[in-house]
């Protein structure tokens, strides 16, 4: 959901909250918030625009820490401010990169969904984890084709976006099996495809995408299944290349367990790390908007699509 109503406030705790979710929509209404309030900031000066803009850049990039789409994204924006232009040019480029942004992340879905279609065929049942827009993109693409599909979805513990799934997949007339997350096995092999979204892809191809991913990937590779990931080139994490790790949010323990339980249960911490790592050696393909790779060519994406370099490092946002 982007809307252009919203606060910046109430955006950062819409994403908070996950009321806004999907790393590609965190990216998108992230970017939407700022070109909102970027237009509404008095400031007399560029000194001023530019300090109240990375105030409100920062409150965004505190809200969930793993989908890298979010500093991608903006990051991507706010380089608009280092320009040495005057304080109105200053605001309409940082305007356009806005919108070029949410034009381009949404367009990024649709050539996902393009190329992603190609690698399921009439017949097949593709497995599906969490609520992927773009997994979800070359699903339905596939199904628009005229393929005969069916798929396995998830039901997504503890937050059960598996439902947002089921309900798309059904408005599209694609038969559907629901399944608990634990049935993942016993199903594997009715599956000739598994296709996931990601939030955040490291520099050796590793993927960070919702926690049950990675079981997925394992029972997957047993049973000689491909594992497809469908992600935007802004879902690579330049910062992996100077050796950060991708932080694993972990989220309130009352998502997985009731408070009132769990004060009744005084020896037992719950867990609730909402992303798990896929190994790059457990994923055959990740299929971006500028063409499918291997998961051993992501250092390409980062330096051909990001136009990544270690001089940006010390620039203002780089390490946001
Ligand atoms: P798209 C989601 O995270 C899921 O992990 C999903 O696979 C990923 O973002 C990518 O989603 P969450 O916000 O960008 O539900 O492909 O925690 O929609």
């Amino acid at each position: 959901m982007i809307d252009a109503d919203m606060t910046l406030e109430e955006t950062a705790e819409g994403i908070r909250s996950m009321g806004i979710r999907g790393a590609g929509r965190i990216a998108r209404a992230a970017v939407e918030a700022l070109d909102v309030h970027a237009a509404s900031l008095p400031a007399a000066t560029l000194d001023e625009f530019r300090a109240e803009m990375r105030r409100a850049a920062d409150l965004l990039l505190a809200t969930r820490p793993t989908a890298v789409s979010l500093p991608n994204a903006v990051r991507s924006v706010m380089r608009t401010l280092e320009a040495d232009i005057p304080l109105d040019e200053v605001r309409s480029a940082f305007h356009e990169a806005a919108r070029a942004f949410i034009a381009s992340s949404t367009g990024a879905v649709d050539r996902i969904g393009e190329f992603g279609a190609r690698h399921i065929r009439d017949g097949d049942v593709v497995m599906t984890h969490c609520n992927s827009e773009a997994a979800l993109a070359c699903i339905v693409a596939a199904h628009r084709q005229g393929k005969a599909i069916e798929v396995f979805a998830t039901e997504v513990r503890p937050r059960n976006q598996g439902l947002l799934t089921i309900r798309r997949l059904n408005d599209e007339g694609i038969p559907t099996n629901y399944i608990v997350d634990s049935a993942v096995r016993t199903f594997i092999n009715e599956a000739d495809l598994v296709i996931v979204g990601a939030d955040a892809i490291t520099v050796n191809g590793a993927v960070a995408n919702k926690i049950g991913t990675a079981p997925i990937a394992l029972a997957a590779h047993e049973a000689r299944t491909n594992v497809v990931v469908a992600a935007e080139t802004y879902k690579f994490a330049p910062l992996t290349t100077l050796g950060d790790l991708i932080p694993i949010e972990e989220r309130p323990a009352a998502e997985v367990l009731p408070d009132e339980v769990a004060a009744t249960l005084p020896h037992v911490r719950v867990r609730n790390p909402a992303f798990d790592v896929t190994p790059a050696e457990y994923v055959d393909l990740i299929i971006t908007e500028v063409g499918a790779i291997p998961p051993s060519m992501a250092w390409l994406i980062i330096r051909d699509y990001q136009g990544w370099s270690i001089e940006q490092f010390h620039r203002p946002f780089e390490r946001a």
